[in-house]
């Protein structure tokens, strides 16, 4: 039996090919127009010669013709690389570096940055795609000869390379075999309850898992019609809900809906479903959002290495704070600082199952580091289990900040500000921001503990690093507290400057 995705995939829509798959502003894809798409594009693919386990990083704006550049991948057995449209050239440059991928696909107006062998890895080949289907991947794909035929793979053939970043420095790249992906797939969409009729509202990124595979997957196996917005706009969002039943969002969505004074129970009377992730969604939004609407959000965890991992039920008892129980077939365990496990007591959460990733790309020790001896990925995050295996997380055991539902780590802005003359040290936290729930922070060491030219700082930040990771507050102090073992005590600063964007003056955004 093929156990490639997209053969998966097919196998349930293929009885529904005339159905609605993408409703974009331009157009209504069917899911046959989306399997054509994706038949072309694999032409284009097989005929510059990108061999079965090939890398293709794809940089490009949300579009249809993304999602079918993404199934021709899957189609042909190439893994894709998705990235970022944020990130800035010097950050492509190190992914393309790592990724070595036999094909970069990136937007018309960035083109220039890689052309010519500018970067350290110049990709053998270079097709451009713009968000409304133009550039010359799609010039190919007009003239080539389809590919109709998805490559037979096993479970452990790798799908996809996500990069995550780390703790200590350099991103690495999460490897996510078919297997991985078909596995948590098929879980979620029975978990979830999809039926027929259901219309997903789809106003996530493409570039990570969750707008990517958890909600395109779950859709696709329903051969739901996709209400495909390019991002969250909350008047566009309001105006599709009366179209849709389900919704996946960050908690960012569900705040910016609840900022809305007149977004009322009426609007949200067609939706069967609305699904947090990604970052944490506060009880006391949770309880807002149920006091206007009328729904409780269905919250779920997951992580890039591992899919969605757990998840309150869909029929039951969704508790605000909580993220549920583990999902079927996937075991989820919190284990204390001895190596025990425990019930009702903070410790790091683990997880075994068919969803761990195959281990970072061309890091086998990195990989090994994140493992137990008998097979559970830790995750870094913090959590308690209850003894009937429900799941609430109460802080991360890694650095890092979850801003908007982007993961940002804040050893790579130090990396950048410790080099800025005037600088003796840095660091940077996360700290309470009413919309993206956490704001990046950057707390500098002078000489004298006097200001720097805040707008110099940005600059250089600026050259390096994507937007969204800027500190949006600074503050400068004459040194970072430490505790007895010489470690900067990042808690102590996070409760300081708790306030950085509540205060007066402070919005950063
Ligand atoms: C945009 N900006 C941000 C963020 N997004 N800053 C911090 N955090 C962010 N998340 C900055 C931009 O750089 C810009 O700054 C300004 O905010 C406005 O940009 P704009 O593009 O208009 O922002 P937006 O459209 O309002 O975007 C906010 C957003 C978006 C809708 C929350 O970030 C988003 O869709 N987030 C979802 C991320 C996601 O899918 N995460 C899933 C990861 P300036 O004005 O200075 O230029 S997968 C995962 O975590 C696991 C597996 C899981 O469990 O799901
Ligand atoms: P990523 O590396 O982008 O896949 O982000 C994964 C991380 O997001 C997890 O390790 C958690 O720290 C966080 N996360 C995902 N879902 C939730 C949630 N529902 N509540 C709290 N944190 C979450």
């Amino acid at each position: 039996m093929n156990r490639n995705l997209y053969a998966i995939l097919f196998e349930k829509f293929s009885s529904h090919i005339d159905q609605p798959c993408l409703v974009t502003d331009e157009r209504i894809w069917s899911y046959g127009d989306i399997d054509a798409e994706a038949s072309r594009m694999a032409g284009v693919i097989r005929a510059g010669g990108v061999e079965p386990g090939d890398r293709i990083v794809v940089q490009v704006e949300k579009s249809a013709e993304a999602v079918a550049l993404y199934l021709a991948c899957l189609r042909t057995g190439a893994i894709f690389i998705p990235l970022n449209t944020a990130y800035t050239p010097a950050e492509v440059g190190y992914f393309l570096g790592d990724a070595e991928p036999a094909l970069f696909v990136c937007t018309p107006q960035n083109l220039a940055h890689y052309e010519d062998g500018k970067g350290a890895y110049t990709p053998a080949m270079i097709l451009t795609l713009d968000e409304v289907g133009g550039g010359t991947l799609m010039e190919r794909a007009g003239e080539a000869h389809p590919v109709t035929d998805i490559l037979q793979c096993s479970d452990d053939d790798l799908a996809a390379i996500l990069y995550t970043s780390g703790t200590t420095g350099r991103s690495k790249g999460a490897m996510l075999s078919h297997g991985n992906l078909s596995s948590n797939a098929l879980t979620l969409v029975d978990f979830w309850g999809f039926e027929e009729g259901d219309v997903l509202l789809h106003a996530l990124p493409i570039f990570h898992v969750h707008g990517l595979f958890v909600a395109l997957h779950c859709a696709m196996l329903n051969a739901s019609p996709m209400l495909f917005l390019p991002k969250f706009d909350v008047g566009e969002v309001r105006a599709a809900l009366p179209n849709a039943t389900v919704m996946m969002g960050v908690p960012t969505f569900y705040t910016r809906l609840m900022d809305q004074k007149d977004f009322d129970r009426q609007e949200c009377a067609h939706m069967r479903l609305f699904i947090s992730g990604s970052a944490p969604l506060t009880a006391q939004a949770h309880e807002a959002f149920e006091a206007r609407t009328g729904h409780r959000i269905l919250e779920r965890y997951g992580m890039t290495e591992a899919g969605m991992i757990t998840s309150n039920p869909n029929d039951g008892e969704r508790i605000a704070g909580t993220v549920g129980f583990a999902l079927p077939g996937i075991e989820v365990r919190v284990h204390n600082e001895k190596g025990e496990r425990v019930y009702d007591d903070v410790g790091t959460i683990q997880v075994r199952g068919p969803n761990i990733f195959k281990g970072y790309w061309r890091m086998p020790e990195k990989t090994a580091e994140e493992f137990t001896a008998d097979g559970f990925f830790i995750t870094g995050d913090l959590g308690t289990q209850a003894e009937d295996g429900r799941v609430a997380i109460v802080g991360r055991g890694k650095d890092l900040i979850i801003s908007g539902g982007y993961n940002i780590y804040p050893k790579e802005i130090e990396s950048v500000l410790d080099n800025v003359e005037g600088v003796v040290e840095s660091a940077v936290i996360g700290t309470t921001h009413a919309d993206f729930g956490e704001g990046v922070v950057a707390v500098i060491a002078t000489r004298d503990g006097k200001p720097l030219d805040i707008e110099k700082l940005q600059a250089t930040v600026g050259a390096e690093l994507a937007r969204f990771k800027h500190p949006r507050a600074w503050r400068f102090v004459e040194a970072l507290p430490r505790n007895t073992m010489g470690k900067v005590q990042k808690n102590m600063l996070r409760e300081r400057y708790d306030d950085a964007f509540t205060s007066p003056g402070d919005g950063g955004f």
